[in-house]
């Protein structure tokens, strides 16, 4: 039985890779391997877009390397194109964990012909509409009222979905989550709040960021359950978020889970050096000491089923061969033309939108416009 409010956060397996408590049977060694692939394949994806930054393929990214576990658990305790997913910036691995195709990530990190969006959205911030994935903004916590619409709407419509919507840990000091998560609780609306807490909002650090003791106890000012759970232990990830997810379901109200977890890498390609500026490079070490994918590793090693380097390799080499494949098919589909930046929103150009074609259009030609 899973309970709110817990003092430490709720673990199954250890870093060693030994349970601390038994395993729920679903646990079979052929789904251990699946979610070990799909942290796997979600960390080699950080790595070669990082390289694509360089390259000046792309020119934004925010790695959730160490973040594997609780995004890929989160996308295994829901019900995907079903339920509906208000996700923020760092969401990439839950959405590829969701089934959202590396093609369409890859378009639109690229913004190419291929990208549904065509290049007019941020690179790294896509929506996939077969998941049932929300656009994705960049203005924190901009997400939390939107989404808490959508679970008011979901229970006067009285359908059998339920809204998840995940954050940050700086998240939880704007306005809008406060507003969201009020409505959602007297409202008794049907959403899973995710609070992806790696103890880091750019420079600030939790301890900066809110005098409460943990964030998960923050759900009971707005009349709802707060999980505090191990975010880089992907069993305890999908029994909380999944135990929550059916309360939620079942009409008990909206839940909040706080996975503790740590982002190994810099924020984003706009913070490249994090260890020289605001955090010791002991600390990254020690939270490197608790890497998700290695723990999963380890527990399988435990169980009898280890993941041998050959079978590490060969997994790698395929994210890699994917991801290179992806991005030569992305950018033979060119580029999209200029003009589409004024299509798709107004049935009539405004005055000022027309005035700024003409100006390109002017600057396109060489002045004969
Ligand atoms: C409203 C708003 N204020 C400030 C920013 C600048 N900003 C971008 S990311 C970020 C930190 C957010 O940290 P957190 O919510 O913990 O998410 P994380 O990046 O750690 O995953 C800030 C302050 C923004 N994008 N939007
Ligand atoms: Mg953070």
């Amino acid at each position: 039985m899973i309970q709110p409010f817990t003092p430490e956060p709720i673990r199954f397996v250890a870093e060693d890779g030994m349970p601390v408590q038994p395993l729920p049977e679903r646990y079979t060694p052929e789904v251990l391997r699946d979610l070990h692939r799909l942290m796997l394949q979600a960390r080699e994806f950080d790595r070669k877009l990082i390289t694509l930054l360089r390259q000046g393929r792309t020119t934004f990214y925010a790695q959730s390397s160490g973040m594997e576990a609780t995004q890929v658990g989160l996308a295994r305790s829901i019900r995907v194109g079903h339920d509906w997913v208000w996700p923020y910036y760092r969401d990439h691995t839950l959405g590829l964990a969701m089934g959202v195709p590396m093609s369409e990530l890859i378009s639109q990190c690229l913004g190419t012909n291929s990208d549904s969006c065509r290049g007019r959205q941020m690179p790294h911030h896509f929506a996939a509409q077969r998941q049932n994935f929300v656009s994705i903004s960049s203005s924190i916590a901009s997400q939390v009222p939107p989404a808490a619409g959508n679970a008011m709407a979901q229970k006067y419509l009285g359908v059998d979905e339920i809204t998840v919507c995940t954050f940050g840990d700086g998240a939880t000091s704007e306005g809008d989550w406060h507003a969201g998560m009020n409505m959602a609780g007297a409202a008794q609306a049907p959403a899973l709040f995710i609070c992806e807490n790696n103890q880091w909002a750019i420079s600030t650090s939790i301890r900066e960021q809110t005098a409460s003791e943990t964030i998960h106890i923050k759900a009971k000012a707005y009349g709802m359950p707060g999980y505090y759970v191990d975010g880089n232990d992907i069993i305890a990830v999908m029994e909380v978020c999944g135990y929550a997810a059916e309360q939620v379901r079942s009409g008990q109200g909206p839940a909040l889970v706080e996975c503790l977890t740590y982002r190994v890498g810099s924020h984003s390609n706009a913070d490249a050096d994090a260890e020289k500026h605001y955090r010791t490079r002991e600390e990254v070490d020690a939270w490197l000491a608790r890497d998700p994918i290695t723990r999963l590793e380890n527990l399988l090693a435990h169980l009898g089923h280890p993941v041998t380097a050959e079978e590490r390799a060969a997994m790698i080499a395929q994210t890699h061969r994917e991801v290179d494949e992806q991005v030569l098919a992305a950018e033979a589909t060119g580029q999209p033309d200029w003009r589409i930046m004024f299509e798709d929103v107004y049935a009539d150009l405004p005055d000022h939108l027309r005035q700024q074609e003409a100006f390109l259009r002017a600057e396109q030609t060489g002045g004969r416009a």
